[in-house]
């Protein structure tokens, strides 16, 4: 099997480092990128310093395309991980600021790559994108607002990709995580608020960024005709539990 090429956003940590390590151990050579280099350096030199590592903020398109044009192989999987929660607050309470990096981290920067990178992997008639995905996107919570909306965007471009990629070879799976600790994912979310974020995970056992890795290998291992187009997967202790109705003075 000739070796394949992935390039992961959000490389450095959680779900993009898991994913990584599990895709190295598969074989594949990596494009390694995120903002904080030195955590990309240190994972490369971990798995033997034979990745490609570039330090970019997705949300910079002139890096896209530098990166993008000094890339010397084909990318054969896209890992669109690169994406954040900002805040629990109601929506009438929510900051603004939260919103828009949310808009552009999840939204705009995922399809901006995509977008970049599609017409060679449509040239070559092969390739996967995978975009990380959240169960948010398809169930409402409190607090959930824009990030949940900007999950739902996710969901409806991968299908969108999906129509339009019709008649090629090219793969797009929209993956769908719910509760997973042991990330830097709710601190984000809570703003470095430690004892909010691991609250989340007290008395349950939430998934980890391994499963997701490991669900992320079987993705990419698949036959050629293959196409998982959309994967929920919530712990055990999750479950979408259906509409709430207020009761005044509850
Ligand atoms: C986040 C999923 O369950 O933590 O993508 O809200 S959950």
């Amino acid at each position: 099997m000739t070796q394949k090429t992935a390039l992961i956003t959000g490389a450095s940590v959680g779900i993009g480092e898991a994913t990584a390590r599990h895709l190295h151990a598969l074989g594949f050579s990596l494009i390694l990128v995120a903002r904080r280099k030195e955590k990309l350096d240190k994972l490369n030199s971990e798995l033997g310093g034979k990745h490609a590592v570039y330090e970019c903020d997705v949300n910079d398109k002139g890096a896209i395309l530098t990166l993008l044009e000094g890339l010397t192989c084909d990318v054969d999987v896209l890992l669109n991980n690169a994406g954040l929660a900002l805040g629990l607050d109601s929506a009438d309470k929510s900051n603004w600021d939260h919103w828009e990096t949310m808009i552009n981290t999840n939204c705009l920067a995922l399809a901006y790559l995509t977008r970049q990178l599609l017409p060679k992997m449509v040239a070559r008639n092969r390739g996967h994108i995978i975009n990380l995905g959240s169960i948010a996107g398809t169930y409402a919570y409190k607090g959930g607002n824009v990030y949940g909306a900007t999950k739902a965007f996710v969901e409806q471009f991968s299908l969108g990709l999906l129509a339009d990629l019709m008649g090629t070879a090219i793969k797009v799976t929209n993956l769908e995580p719910g509760l997973i600790g042991g990330t830097e994912f709710s601190n984000v979310r809570y703003e470095g608020d430690d004892d909010k974020a691991s609250s989340m995970y007290t008395n349950c056992q939430p998934l980890t960024a391994n499963d997701i890795a490991q669900t992320i290998g079987w993705l990419v291992t698949q036959p050629e005709h293959v196409n998982v187009n959309r994967m929920e997967i919530m712990p055990v202790c999750q479950a979408p539990a259906g509409v709430s109705v207020y009761k005044e003075g509850s």
